[in-house]
C-alpha cells in the first residue's frame, strides 16, 4: 500500500556544516528538517535506514574564523561542534550518528581513498600559478583572497565564489585580487597540485544524470548539473598549499592538505564507518539507495564531483537522489552569518521553550523545494496561531476536554455510523498512503499539508457535528462524533510523527497509545471503548504580537549594528603576526616641531625641524597636503629616531613622524600626552 519501492537498505546523508558558526533556520529549511522528516518516516515505514550527519571541521572558512578571533582552528571547531551537535539533539534532529571530520577515523578514510585514486593513476599531477602573499608567506587558496567579481561587480567576492551571484569562481577570475592575511595585492607563484580530471568523466555524467536521472531528479537540482555539463568540465585542483586539514598522502607534499570538498563529502562514509561495523553494505550493496538531503550550493560537489571521485574510487554506490532545496530568505534578506542576519537554532530554543515543532511546521510548510522562499516572523505567528494552535491543536483540544467532560475520560463506545461518518472515515484511510507518496517523491509541503488536511477533517467534523448541543439529549450520537473524532486523534498522532515528533509524543500521551508503525495508520481503530485518556495537554499556544515584535527589533538592531559596522569597514585587516622583538627594534620618541617649511618644487613635502629630546634633527615628510607649516610649528609629535637617513630632494631625511590616517585619508599627528617630555619613549 505505501509504494514501497525495491530497495533493501537506505543510506541517508545530510550536509556536514561547516564548524565556524552555529546552525540557522536557512540550515533547518534546506536540509536537516526535511531529511529528518524523511528518515522518520522510513523508519516508521520499517526500512533499515542510517542517518549520517557531523561537523565540516576543514576548509578555508574555519581556519579563517580562527585568524579573525585569534585562535586554533581546532578551538573553534570545538565550540561550533558543540553548539551545533546539541542544537540538533534537542530539536529533535534523529541522526543515528552525527560524527566530525577531525576524528582520526576520518583522516584515515579520506586519506586511504585519495592514495586509491593516486595509486590507480586516477589524477593529474599539475604545476600551476597560484596567488600567493609575499609578506606572509602563503599560498592563497579559496577565501584566503577576495577581488571584485568579473560577473556582478560585486567587491568582496571570494578566490572561489561570489557570494552575490553565485557564480564559482577561480582566483585568478577575481579583479584587483587582495589576501585576507595581508590585505595586499598577492603575486601569482608556481605551486604543484593534484586535480581530478573531471573533463574525462563528462560523457559518463552525461549519461548518469542527463539521460539516468531526468525524470526522477528535482528540476532545479537537474538543472543546475546540465548546466555544469553543458559548459565544459574541467580539471579541478583536490590539494591545497594550507597547513590545516587531511595531509596528502603523498611523498614530498608537505604543506599540502585534501581540498575541503574533496575530504567533506568522504565524511559521510568514515561517519558510516564509526556507526557500524557492517557500515559497507550501507555505501556498496546496489541495493541500497543513498540520498543526500542538500542546499543548492553544494548541488555540484553532489551531483558531479563526489559521484566522479566515487566512480573513480570504484567500488562504491552512487546517489540515487539529491534532493536539494533553493535557499530560504529571513525578511526579504539572505541569510547571512557574517552579517548575523539569521535566526539561530540555539537561540531560538532558548527563547521559544518547548516549540520546535512550531518551527518545524513553519520551515516544512515553507520550504525552499522549488525556489527560495522567505521566512518572516509574522508568518511565523500566522502559521501557529491560525494552523497549528486553530486547527490542529484545537481539534485535538476540543475533542479531549469533550471526552472528559460527558464520559469521563473514557473512550466513548461507537453507535450506528451515519453517511457523513463513513465519510469521515474514509477521507481518513485515504490521508496515510498520499503522505507516502509524497514523501518518497520528496515533497515534503505537500505531505504536510495532506497531515494537517486530517486536522481539518477532525476539526470540520467536529463543528458539523456540534456534539455540545447534542448532549444531554442524544448522548448516543455524542457517543459516536467522540469516539470518530478520538480515532482522528489517534490517527494524527501516526502520521503526525515524522513532521511534529513532539506533538505527536504529546497525542499519544494523553491517549495512551504505543508508537504504532506507519501501517498502522491505516487502521482507523486504535482505540477500544472504556479505554482511559491522560487530561488534556495543550499542544500548541498562542504567540503575542509582543513576542513577535521582540524578535524583529533583534533583526532591527542586527541591520543597525551592520550599518554602523559598514561605516568603518574600510579600514585595512590587521598586518600579519610579529614577534615583540620585532617591535622593539624600532626607537619611537616624544618630541617637538621646532621649524616647518615647504620643500621647494613638490607640493606633498614638508622639512621639519624637530627637538627629539636627544638632539634636534631634520625630517622630510609628506604631509604637506595636510598641514600647513605655520599650524604645526610647536606641535608635539611621536618620532621613529632609528630609521636609517634617507636623501628626499637632496635634503637627508633623519627620521620619520608617526600618524594616524583615517579611511578617508585624512592625517593625523600621533601627539603624546603633555606630561611627556621631549626623548620620552614611546614603547
Ligand atoms: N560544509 C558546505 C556548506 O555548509 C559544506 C557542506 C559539506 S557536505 C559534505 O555549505
Ligand atoms: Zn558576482
Amino acid at each position: 500500500m505505501m509504494e514501497r519501492p525495491d530497495y533493501k537498505r537506505y543510506t541517508v546523508t545530510s550536509a556536514l556544516p561547516y564548524a565556524n558558526g552555529p546552525i540557522h533556520i536557512g540550515h533547518l529549511a534546506g536540509v536537516y528538517v526535511p531529511a529528518d522528516i524523511f528518515v522518520r518516516f522510513l523508519r516508521m515505514n520499517g526500512e533499515d535506514v542510517i542517518f549520517i550527519g557531523g561537523s565540516d571541521e576543514h576548509g578555508v572558512p574555519i581556519t579563517i574564523k580562527a585568524l579573525q578571533q585569534g585562535i586554533h582552528p581546532q578551538q573553534v571547531v570545538d565550540k561550533f561542534h558543540g553548539i551545533i551537535k546539541q542544537s540538533f539533539e534537542d530539536f529533535g534532529i534523529t541522526f543515528d550518528i552525527y560524527s566530525r571530520t577531525s576524528n582520526p577515523i576520518h583522516h584515515e578514510t579520506a586519506s586511504a581513498f585519495f592514495k586509491k585514486m593516486y595509486g590507480a593513476g586516477q589524477f593529474i599531477e599539475k604545476v600551476s600559478q597560484q596567488y600567493y602573499d609575499e609578506a606572509t608567506g602563503h599560498f592563497l587558496a579559496d577565501r584566503y583572497i577576495t577581488g571584485t567579481c568579473p560577473h556582478c561587480q560585486y567587491d568582496k567576492a571570494y578566490g572561489d565564489q561570489c557570494e552575490r551571484c553565485g557564480t564559482s569562481l577561480n582566483a585568478t577570475d577575481l579583479i584587483n585580487p587582495k589576501s585576507v592575511l595581508s590585505g595586499n595585492a598577492p603575486v601569482l607563484r608556481e605551486t604543484r597540485h593534484w586535480f581530478l580530471p573531471l573533463d574525462q568523466y563528462e560523457p559518463w555524467l552525461r549519461e548518469w544524470i542527463l539521460e539516468g536521472h531526468k525524470d526522477d531528479w528535482k528540476t532545479n537540482v537537474y538543472g543546475q548539473c546540465k548546466s555544469w555539463i553543458d559548459q565544459g568540465l574541467q580539471p579541478r585542483a583536490v590539494t591545497r598549499d594550507l597547513d590545516w586539514g587531511v595531509k596528502v598522502p603523498v611523498d614530498g607534499a608537505d604543506g599540502k592538505v585534501l581540498y575541503v570538498w574533496f575530504d567533506a563529502p568522504i565524511g559521510y562514509i568514515s561517519a558510516t564507518r564509526e556507526l557500524r561495523p557492517d557500515w559497507e553494505k550501507y555505501w556498496k550493496d546496489k541495493e541500497t539507495k543513498l540520498v543526500h538531503f542538500i542546499g543548492k550550493d553544494n548541488i555540484v560537489f553532489h551531483c558531479i564531483i563526489f559521484p566522479a571521485m566515487l566512480k573513480a574510487e570504484g567500488t562504491y554506490i552512487l546517489p540515487d537522489n539529491v534532493p536539494a532545496n533553493e535557499f530560504l530568505n529571513l525578511e526579504g534578506d539572505k541569510i547571512s552569518t557574517s552579517r548575523n542576519w539569521a535566526v539561530w537554532l540555539h537561540e531560538y530554543l532558548q527563547e521559544f521553550p518547548g516549540k520546535q515543532d512550531v518551527l518545524r511546521y513553519v520551515l516544512t510548510a515553507n520550504a525552499p523545494e522549488t525556489k527560495d522562499n522567505d521566512f518572516t516572523w509574522k508568518d511565523f505567528q500566522a502559521k501557529n496561531n491560525n494552523e497549528l494552535v486553530a486547527i490542529l491543536g484545537n481539534f485535538v483540544n476540543r475533542t479531549m476536554v469533550l471526552t472528559h467532560k460527558y464520559f469521563e475520560g473514557l473512550v466513548p463506545q461507537q453507535g450506528e455510523l451515519t453517511p457523513g461518518d463513513q465519510a469521515v472515515l474514509h477521507e481518513m484511510k485515504q490521508i496515510p498512503s498520499r503522505i507516502a507518496i509524497s514523501l518518497y517523491a520528496y515533497r515534503f509541503r505537500e505531505a504536510l499539508a495532506e497531515m494537517m488536511n486530517l486536522a481539518r477533517l477532525g476539526n470540520k467534523y467536529l463543528t458539523d457535528n456540534e456534539p455540545w448541543k447534542l448532549y444531554p439529549a442524544d448522548k448516543v450520537r455524542v457517543a459516536t462524533v467522540l469516539h470518530i473524532s478520538l480515532q482522528i486523534c489517534a490517527g494524527l498522532s501516526i502520521i503526525a510523527e515524522p513532521f511534529l515528533p513532539f506533538s505527536a509524543a504529546k497525542i499519544r500521551q494523553t491517549l495512551n497509545l504505543p508508537r504504532y508503525p506507519w501501517k498502522d495508520a491505516l487502521l482507523c481503530n486504535w482505540l477500544e471503548p472504556g479505554q482511559k485518556l491522560n487530561p488534556p495537554e495543550l499542544l500548541f499556544e498562542k504567540i503575542d504580537d509582543e513576542t513577535i515584535q521582540k524578535q524583529v527589533q533583534k533583526l532591527m538592531d542586527t541591520k543597525a549594528e551592520n550599518a554602523s559596522a559598514q561605516a568603518v569597514t574600510g579600514l585595512k585587516p590587521a598586518k600579519p603576526e610579529i614577534i615583540y622583538e620585532d617591535f622593539t627594534k624600532m626607537d619611537i620618541r616624544a618630541g617637538t616641531i621646532l621649524e616647518a617649511e615647504k620643500v621647494a618644487k613638490t607640493d606633498k613635502l614638508l622639512k621639519l625641524k624637530i627637538d627629539t629630546g636627544i638632539d634636534h634633527r631634520t625630517v622630510v615628510s609628506g604631509i604637506a597636503a595636510y598641514f600647513k607649516p605655520e599650524d604645526i610649528i610647536g606641535k608635539r609629535v611621536s618620532i621613529l629616531v632609528n630609521l636609517a637617513p634617507r636623501k628626499l630632494k637632496g635634503i637627508d631625511s633623519q627620521g620619520m613622524i608617526l600618524m594616524a590616517e583615517n579611511t578617508d585619508g585624512t592625517l593625523f599627528f600621533v601627539t603624546p600626552d603633555e606630561g611627556v617630555q621631549n626623548g620620552g619613549d614611546i614603547k
